[in-house]
């Protein structure tokens, strides 16, 4: 079994060390980053969600996987973060009030990070508050949310709201993403941005603070 089969499977038994041992085993043996991820991780963890979905395993088999996807993250993170030397802006990170979902929230910051950003990841389960205060706190460009569930997205309009109530809308570049999100709810919540995945997010992030300084 190739190396890259081997993630996938260790990473569906939710063995965490066997992941994170195999992934620098693929990084020292020169395979590409990207493949690592999206053959190995992303792929290992699509399978279990589709198990999951067919009931043949349950929340603390998915929950183990998702702890070694971390761990093999985390060993992959220098590789796929080429940080540049001007800062392009600063944002802050979050999975939305109700939702504990935080992998594809950590491939977003990772992407953003490798895209020259000063990243604030103030992790799950954020109220919208929380979101402002440290947008504020930090001076933040860009605050991005994250929703996994179809019962907490609409906890990203609450966002969207509360900013508009204390006159802070137009201060920041507010982006969306999230399985269950799509361009038509970013619109319909009043978002700047939805995008459909992590390296998407960092180019358009960049693109959109960019034009912003430009203009002012
Ligand atoms: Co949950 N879960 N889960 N789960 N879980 C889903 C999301 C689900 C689709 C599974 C299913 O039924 N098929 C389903 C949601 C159904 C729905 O709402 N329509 C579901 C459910 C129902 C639940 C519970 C309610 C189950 C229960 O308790 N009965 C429960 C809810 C807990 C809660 O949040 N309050 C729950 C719990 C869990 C675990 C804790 C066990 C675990 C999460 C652990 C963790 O994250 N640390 C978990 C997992 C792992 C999943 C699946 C299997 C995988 C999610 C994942 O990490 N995908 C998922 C099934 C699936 O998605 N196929 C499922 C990989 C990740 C890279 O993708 O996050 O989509 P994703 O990120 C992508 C893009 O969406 C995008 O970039 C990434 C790719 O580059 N992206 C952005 C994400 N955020 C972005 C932000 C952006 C831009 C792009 O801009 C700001």
């Amino acid at each position: 079994m190739s190396v890259i089969n081997e993630i996938s499977e260790f990473l569906q038994k939710g063995r965490a060390k066997n992941v994170k041992a195999l992934v620098q085993q693929a990084l020292d043996e020169g395979i590409d980053p990207k493949e690592i991820l999206n053959d190995g991780l992303l792929s290992g963890m699509m399978s279990i969600g589709e198990r999951f979905k067919n009931n043949e395993v349950f929340v603390p088999e998915v929950l183990v996987a998702a702890r070694a996807m971390n761990k093999g993250l985390e060993v992959l993170e220098p590789e796929l973060v080429k940080v540049g030397n001007e800062p392009v802006g600063v944002a802050v990170i979050g999975t939305v009030k109700g939702d504990l979902h935080d992998i594809g929230k950590n491939l977003v910051t990772m992407m953003l990070k490798g895209a020259g950003f000063e990243i604030h990841d103030i992790g799950v389960d954020v109220p919208a508050e929380a979101f402002i205060e440290k947008a504020e706190e930090v001076n933040a460009d860009v605050i991005c949310m994250s929703a996994l569930l179809t019962t907490t997205m609409p906890n990203m309009e609450t966002v969207i709201n509360a900013l508009k109530e204390q006159g802070l809308r137009d201060k920041y570049i507010v982006m969306v993403g999230g399985a269950p999100v799509n361009e038509s709810f970013s619109n319909q919540i009043g978002a700047d941005y939805y995008t459909p995945d992590a390296a998407t997010a960092a180019e358009v992030a960049k693109k959109a603070v960019l034009d912003k300084k430009a203009a002012q």
